[in-house]
């Protein structure tokens, strides 16, 4: 007994923390000093003007808006870089992307360096990642990982389980959610606390619904935001984007209008072909009897101009809108069996997106620009042992902030390596000091969608850009005045003294994060030797 004694106090001493201890306990509501589960749900490319939560008036959110009302909701959730791969690199590692070295979608993530997932796991910890995660090789801080091979698929899905591929029949969304009730209720171990990492495809591009949502928003005639026809004027970088819904939005890929007599013949339309004969003949059934009419319309309508720019923009939000509405279906089921099983006091639910996304501000869809929709992210937490419902976060986090969060919340030592900080006296109302700055880099350039390399600074009211490598380009913005960001003012003489002090907040975040003019070129050759480009200058 007493040489048991010994080795318990032995192995918690060593592991830093009381988990295996506490470990020992079953699942029961109210043992107090059972470390937390942590549900933690990511979707690709959800952005936050498409959360009711955030009220918008666009979609239904109910079960994702359950997690704000029960707890709390962030404002002003931010990503370091507005792109997928990346992103995600930085919520396991706590990490700007120039120290956790996956600076963009193209080169490799290195797994072996650490990550919260394995601190936790080595914590006593169950840990599972299940669905999107778009980093290659085996995850690893995980018990059991169930994930989609790059981007996945919206139909019959293929997945890598535990290393190995298999394909599921089925709708990705739910499939997902299914995958993830089945470890919850059958592979995890139930004396021990878990993490489990829930993370969804949708509603990425090219936004497929699940039938049963094939005729939501058909009545719906979605107005485009005020600066839907921006001319770009005083912005170099955005005048040369190719992300525009009217411009660069492919109407078979992206609008669906694969016609059977072919004469819709546009760049993309073989990729949407490889998508839609993913389908067996029930699920293409079902998809041309909804489709097939909309296209026939279409074809017959001939827009052009303004008309055609309000069909696309239209047709757009009724798709992706859809697919969301299956994200927040599963997000009604995982808290429902939380509910059921006991599971609400103890557990965490944090539900974010790897990044935010343009509903035609601008005229744009996709990403990676530090402009507001895109830098920012949806953000809601619950955990009701320390978050009050209806909490409001207004100071600035980002997804640099998970890895520490959790650990915080675990009882887990942060390594001192971590960039990011533990939010949780902040969402609990302990502490009300926070950063009054933030730091954002973006390095996919030449690459798709042709947004240029740029880093810069947010305070709570100006941001400062800087685009570089084939121009030399800085924009500020003063977000009080300019919210949507339309009028570059980094030349208005009225502004020179914000300019000089932006300058200056922006050198200390670099100092800070340890990020230089020289990484920065070295990124830049990796990324340019990855891609196989010589000219620098392209
Ligand atoms: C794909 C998409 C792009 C998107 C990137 C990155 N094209 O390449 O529109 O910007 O992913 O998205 S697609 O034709 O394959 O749909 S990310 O979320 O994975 O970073
Ligand atoms: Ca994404």
């Amino acid at each position: 007994m007493k040489n048991k004694i010994i080795f318990y106090l032995a192995h918690t001493i060593l592991s830093g923390s009381l988990l295996f201890l506490i470990s020992c306990q079953p699942d029961k509501i109210g043992v107090v000093d059972q470390a937390p589960n942590i549900v933690f749900i990511m979707s690709d490319d959800h952005a936050y003007q498409a959360i009711s939560a955030y009220g918008y008036a666009l979609n239904n959110t109910p079960n994702i808006d359950r997690i704000a009302t029960e707890g709390a909701i962030f404002n002003k959730g931010f990503v370091t870089n507005s792109i997928c791969a990346p992103s995600r690199a930085v919520m396991l590692t706590g990490k700007h992307s120039h120290i956790n070295g996956k600076v963009d979608n193209i080169q490799p993530f290195n797994w072996d360096q650490e990550n919260f997932a394995k601190a936790l796991q080595r914590s006593g910890y169950q840990t599972a990642m299940v669905g999107k995660i778009h980093l290659n090789g085996l995850p690893q801080g995980f018990d059991y990982s169930n994930v989609l091979p790059g981007q996945g698929q919206y139909y019959n899905p293929n997945f890598i389980e535990n290393g190995k591929k298999i394909q599921i029949p089925g709708y990705v969304t739910q499939v997902t959610t299914d995958i993830v009730l089945d470890w919850l209720k059958n592979k995890r171990e139930k004396n021990k606390p878990f993490l489990l990492l829930y993370h969804q495809k949708a509603p990425h591009r090219t936004w497929m619904p699940e039938e049963k949502y094939f005729k939501l928003f058909d009545d719906k005639n979605f107005t485009p935001p005020a600066n839907y026809f921006d001319d770009y004027k005083t912005r170099v970088a955005s005048a040369e984007h190719e992300m525009g819904i009217y411009k660069d939005m492919d109407v078979v890929y992206d609008l669906k209008m694969l016609d059977k007599e072919e004469e819709l013949q546009t760049r993309l339309r073989k990729h949407f072909q490889n998508q839609y004969d993913r389908m067996d003949s029930v699920q293409k059934k079902a998809w041309d009897a909804y489709y097939d009419p909309i296209i026939k319309k279409f074809k017959s309508d001939q827009l052009e101009g303004k008309d055609l720019a309000l069909w696309k923009f239209n047709r757009y939000m009724q798709d992706y809108l859809r697919t969301i509405q299956s994200v927040d279906d599963g997000v009604g089921e995982v808290l429902d069996y939380l509910e059921e099983n006991g599971l609400t006091e103890n557990t965490i639910v944090v539900y974010t997106s790897d990044q935010g996304f343009y509903l035609g501000e601008h005229g744009w869809f996709d990403k990676r620009f530090m402009y507001e929709e895109s830098f920012r992210t949806p953000l809601l937490m619950k955990y009701p042992k320390e978050i009050k419902p209806g909490t409001i976060i207004d100071k600035m986090v980002q997804n640099l902030d998970f890895a520490p969060t959790f650990l915080d919340y675990a009882g887990v030592e942060i390594e001192k390596e971590i960039q990011g900080e533990s939010f949780r006296k902040l969402v609990s109302g302990e502490i009300s000091e926070w950063r009054d700055a933030i730091y954002y880099t973006y390095y996919e350039f030449p690459g798709e969608h042709h947004v240029k390399r740029h880093y810069g600074v947010r305070t709570d009211r100006y941001k400062l850009i800087h685009f570089y490598y084939d121009i030399d380009v800085w924009e500020l913005y003063d977000l009080e005045k300019d919210p949507s960001e339309m009028t570059n003012i980094y030349d208005d003489p009225a502004y020179n003294d914000i300019q000089k002090m932006m300058h200056k907040r922006l050198q200390e975040m670099r100092d800070k994060y340890g990020d230089s003019d020289e990484l920065t070129q070295s990124n830049l050759e990796r990324y340019l030797k990855a891609k196989g480009i010589n000219d620098h200058k392209k």
